[in-house]
């Protein structure tokens, strides 16, 4: 049992390779990457930025597939390993009873988070520009959309898996309509899934790989030493935008208040496949698996907007990162 864990899950079949020999890495990529293609399905130009959960003693998962029309679209996959998938070609459809918020003109970068009895899938909606979508599955057949979250413009929308104070609680990054050139990390909580309020800030900019903008990754990972949250960042370099990522760790009852966070990234865009695509130069983590009993974590993350990816590493080890590199 890895003893940082708070309420860990066995998952015996997680996705794993140990560290390469020699390695200094606290997070190490796949040497199988990128474990999707861009075309994967026939309609696909890209997949990325993806989300994947433990389901019915296999893995399912919420894929970002931007089609050749170039129109962002969800589609829902399965996986008997966490590593070679099943990704529908039909795109994902909502069942919604309210025909404003069911008008769906595009979706990307989903998560996926289990809370109490169901699956809450959340992913960047347009609704006049982007803000946050939201629906609920038990079973990856049947998806209810509900209200958007917020107003836009907002990004990055990422759910606690357990109520806060009571209450649903989600980071999310409020943004503008464009490729946003600033962005801070929000806390809000909602008692029912549509009114959310008790907003609060969390962390913003910092140096170097993450002076531009940050935003949430996977779903937060309850640890004793504080919540675990994997975060992009993003540098402006010359040539454009570069995507790194990294960890944070959130105290447990008030996520808005931040116990350390680390100075240097975790993974940059080093890899061929990290660094051409088509938007070179990122990494985007959108879900990470953690087998409670190891403390193994396999983190996936869309590379250059083109194909998903897998990295490995170890809870204590990330958590020992941001404690030992906290700026
Ligand atoms: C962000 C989002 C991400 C994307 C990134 C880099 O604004 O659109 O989906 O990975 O830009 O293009």
């Amino acid at each position: 049992m890895s003893p940082i864990l708070i309420n860990p899950s066995p998952l015996r079949n997680i996705p794993w390779e140990d560290r390469p020999a020699g390695s200094i890495e606290t997070v190490w990529r796949s040497h199988r990457n990128p474990i999707i293609p861009r075309d994967a399905i026939p309609t696909s130009n890209s997949i990325f930025n993806s989300a994947v959960v433990p389901f019915k003693n296999e893995f399912a998962g919420v894929f970002r597939c931007d089609n050749r029309a170039r129109t962002m679209q969800l589609h829902r996959g399965f996986s008997k390993d966490g590593i070679n998938w099943n990704i529908d070609p039909e795109i994902l459809q909502f069942r919604c009873s309210e025909p404003e918020i069911a008008r769906f003109v595009y979706g990307y970068d989903p998560r996926v988070c289990w809370i109490e009895d169901r699956f809450y899938v959340t992913w960047c909606n347009w609704y006049h520009g982007p803000t946050i979508g939201a629906a609920t599955t038990t079973d990856f057949v049947t998806f209810d959309q509900l209200e958007n979250a917020y107003l836009p413009f907002n990004r990055n929308g990422v759910l606690f898996p357990r109520k806060i104070n009571g209450n649903f609680a989600m980071l999310s990054r409020p943004s503008d309509n464009g490729h946003t050139p600033f962005g801070d990390i929000f806390y809000s909580e909602s008692p029912d899934f549509v009114y959310w309020g008790r907003h609060r800030y969390v962390m913003g900019t910092a140096g170097g790989w993450q002076s531009t903008k940050v935003g949430a990754g996977p779903i937060p990972i309850e640890t004793t030493e504080g919540w675990l949250l994997i975060y992009h960042g993003v540098l402006t370099s010359c040539n454009g935008f570069v995507y790194s990522f990294s960890a944070a760790l959130l105290d447990l009852e008030k996520p808005w208040k931040v116990i350390a966070r680390a100075e240097p990234y975790l993974i940059s865009p080093w890899m061929q496949y990290e660094c051409v695509g088509d938007v070179p130069n990122v990494t985007f983590p959108c879900a990470a698996l953690v087998d409670g009993d190891t403390g193994r974590m396999a983190i996936y993350y869309g590379s250059a907007d083109t194909v998903v990816c897998l990295a490995f590493a170890y809870v204590q080890e990330i958590v020992d990162f941001v404690k030992k590199n906290a700026m």
